[in-house]
Parts: C-alpha cells; sequence; structure tokens
C-alpha cells in the first residue's frame, strides 16, 4: 500500500517538479512536467469528492504521456520539444479534426497545458489575496480566464459547483502543506514565475507549429 505521506500534497515538491523540468536550453522535460502534475492531482484528490473528476481527467491525461515515455518511441518523448517534433514528422496527431491519433502526445500535453495557465492565475491571485478573500471566487475568476472558454457548458457547470467546495484561505494555506502563512505566500512567490516561464515556453512553440486548437 502506498505511504499515506506520499499521497499528501506538498507545494514545494511541485515547485522542484516544475523547476527540473527546465533544461538549460529550455527544452522542457516531459518526465518532470508529469512529476509536478501528480503532485497537482494530490491537491485536487485532497479537496473532496467534487474535484473528482477533474483529478481523474489529469490522471488519466498524465498517463497517457507516461506511456509514450514508456513506448519505444520513449526517447522522442523526453522533452514536450522533441515530442512536438516526432509527432509532426511523422503524422501523427489530428491536426483539424478528431480521426484515427484522438490521444496523440501533443494534442495531450495540450489540455495539461491550458490547464496550468488557471493554475498559475489562481495561485497568483491566492499569493496576492488577503485574508478575508474566498478561495472559491479566485478559482472561479482564475477559470473563467483561461480554461472555461475550452470547456463544455456542462464541465463548466461541474467546475463552478466543485469550487464553491473549496476550503477557506486559512485552511488551503494549510493543505499547501508548507508552514506559515507568510512561508505559503514566499512559496508561491517563486512557483508561480516559475509555472509562468514553463507555459510561456509551451505556448510560443505550440504558437509556432499552429498547434494551440487540437482538438
Ligand atoms: C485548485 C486548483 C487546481 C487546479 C488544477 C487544474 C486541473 C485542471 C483539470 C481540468 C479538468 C476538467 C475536467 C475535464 C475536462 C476535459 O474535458 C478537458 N480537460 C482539460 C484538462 O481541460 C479536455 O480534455 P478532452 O475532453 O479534450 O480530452
Amino acid at each position: 500500500m502506498a505511504d499515506s505521506e506520499n499521497q499528501k500534497f506538498c507545494l514545494q515538491e511541485v515547485l522542484e517538479s516544475f523547476k527540473s523540468c527546465l533544461s538549460p536550453e529550455k527544452e522542457i522535460y516531459i518526465e518532470h512536467y508529469v512529476s509536478g502534475w501528480k503532485g497537482l492531482v494530490k491537491l485536487l484528490n485532497s479537496l473532496g469528492s467534487l474535484f473528482g473528476f477533474i483529478s481523474k481527467d489529469a490522471v488519466s491525461k498524465t498517463q497517457i504521456l507516461m506511456n509514450f515515455l514508456k513506448s519505444e518511441n520513449g526517447p522522442h518523448y523526453a522533452t514536450v520539444q522533441s515530442m512536438v517534433k516526432f509527432e509532426l514528422d511523422n503524422k501523427l496527431v489530428d491536426v483539424d479534426k478528431k480521426g484515427i491519433y484522438p490521444e496523440s502526445g501533443c494534442r495531450t500535453l495540450l489540455r495539461l497545458h491550458r490547464a496550468l495557465r488557471w493554475l498559475q492565475l489562481f495561485l497568483e491571485r491566492l499569493r496576492t489575496s488577503k485574508e478575508d478573500d474566498k478561495t472559491s471566487v479566485m478559482c472561479r475568476d482564475a477559470y473563467n480566464e483561461s480554461l472555461a472558454q475550452h470547456h463544455t457548458w456542462l464541465i463548466r457547470k461541474s467546475a463552478g459547483m466543485a469550487f464553491y467546495s473549496l476550503p477557506v484561505r486559512p485552511a488551503f494555506f494549510e493543505v499547501m502543506n508548507v508552514g506559515t502563512p507568510e512561508q505559503v505566500v514566499d512559496v508561491l512567490g517563486k512557483a508561480v514565475p516559475l509555472l509562468c516561464e514553463v507555459y510561456q515556453i509551451t505556448e510560443e512553440l505550440y504558437q509556432k507549429h499552429n498547434l494551440l486548437d487540437l482538438p
């Protein structure tokens, strides 16, 4: 059985994973990107059953990427850059409409990439929030500004309900598992720019190859 301590979310751990994501040439290692997401899944799992459908999708997307990494084509999936090149060169991506590659690495990572923007906006709001600010409002505003536009009505409604169930700010800071509120704010101050950098690099790469609207 997994050690329950290993299941506990820790913001610092997620920060370390996203830090290890970037190579000196600013390539993004998929293995560490996925580790970062595995850490975030622990957060989602600690937020109660209404977050179950969100966590499930994140798990399934990370699993798809892990499977590519473990496959015989694994070396091509070492970085986001090499994955994009490999899948495009070998026509392994459904570009205009869903076809024979509904779970390509490129479209799967794009979903996580969009969600990362949500997370980044939410954590930035959390970092600059005041004691009485509502986590549900911060989370909803971040979602409406980013991921919501890519989701169906049903998912938007379910997400909205889940946000209402978020713990209040002091309890949410506890969940972050890094110490005092000041320490949480401090770690968030390091995490947000890092997430932002990983997001920007991916965004530019996807833009360059016209991959931002993959079905
Ligand atoms: C407390 C804040 C935590 C933020 C973590 C962000 C997790 C984001 C996962 C959102 C998943 C929502 C439910 C699933 C929706 C899918 O339909 C959708 N996936 C995503 C990641 O947007 C699109 O994937 P699909 O259906 O095209 O395979």
